[in-house]
């Protein structure tokens, strides 16, 4: 790998800096807090414009993990590599957290950069979903075969999640799909709902029933909240493609929601966290009828 020397990367730091300084000019949303965070880059994702860092405790904000921020820098985006040294103000606002005036350390040649985490596969459309066994928020024991018949959205959130835009995103986006379902009685009786805990040891079912009860307003019949064997969890998971991993009472992890169809095979991966209900709400109305 080639690496660029140290005075160019001074001088390129110090434009990121006066860039992002520039940006941060322009006007500013309410509520704004910023935090420092210092970490190491694990990888980027230029399409989305974010890198997923393993960052030091920030503190006043999150403890030490390894999770992934937009960041809002165009040129940073184009020259960080896994490996460099990244140092950033994490931005929280009502609308999101991104991070912005990045300052970045080139790795040092001939010490390898941590290696980035072991990707699960992505799965393709048409593929069979595990037929896992979980528990329920009511503690009943049931598997993905049940719902054969009817199409089943699952995503995955554990209730102590700190990030807005991530389980708590994924639970009121369902809360949408879940009043839709209700409220449309054709559509309620073609799909249910489920939401997987990616901490099932402390997201017990009286823990999911009382988070659940926040989302789905005391209505469990077209929505389950699950929990159960931790190998059965990651099973499923892994099968999404989603990557995950527990770290000092938090989970860090990535995002996937799949739509599965009635006979069991899975018929859409949504990455992340940008779709939105309504998208669902058309992949279920065009299945076809039963
Ligand atoms: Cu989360």
């Amino acid at each position: 790998m080639n690496h660029p020397p140290r005075r160019q990367l001074c001088l390129l730091a110090a434009i990121l800096l006066a860039s992002s300084l520039i940006y941060g000019c322009s006007s500013k949303p309410t509520n704004e807090h910023r935090y420092e965070l210092k970490g190491r880059v694990v990888s980027i994702d230029r399409a989305k414009g974010e890198v997923t860092v393993d960052h030091e405790d920030v503190k006043g904000y999150m403890p030490a993990m390894t999770m992934a921020f937009p960041l809002r820098d165009a040129e940073a985006l184009k020259v960080l590599e896994a490996g460099d040294g990244l140092q950033a103000s994490l931005v929280i606002t009502d609308e999101g957290y991104w991070l912005d005036t990045p300052v970045i350390t080139k790795s040092i040649p001939g010490v390898s950069p941590a290696a980035p985490p072991a990707g699960a596969s992505e799965p393709q459309p048409g593929a069979e979903v595990p037929d896992v066994k979980l528990v329920n928020q009511d503690g009943r024991p049931f598997s993905l075969k049940q719902f054969r018949g009817r199409a089943l959205v699952v995503t995955f959130v554990y209730t102590r999640c700190p990030l807005p835009d991530y389980c708590p995103l994924m639970s009121a986006n369902f809360a949408q799909l879940n009043s839709a379902l209700l409220k449309e009685e054709a559509l309620g009786g073609r799909a249910h709902l489920l939401s997987v805990t990616l901490d099932p040891e402390y997201d017990r079912p009286s823990v999911l029933r009382a988070y659940g009860a926040t989302y789905a307003g005391g209505r469990f019949d077209r929505w389950d909240f699950a929990t159960g064997d931790p190998a059965e969890v990651r099973r499923l998971a892994e099968f999404c493609g989603l990557t995950y991993k527990a770290e000092g009472g938090q989970v860090v992890h990535s995002l996937r929601t799949a739509v599965v169809a009635p006979d069991g095979k899975l018929l859409k991966i949504y990455r992340g966290n940008e779709w939105k209900p309504d998208e669902v709400l058309g992949d279920l109305r065009n299945l076809p009828a039963s």
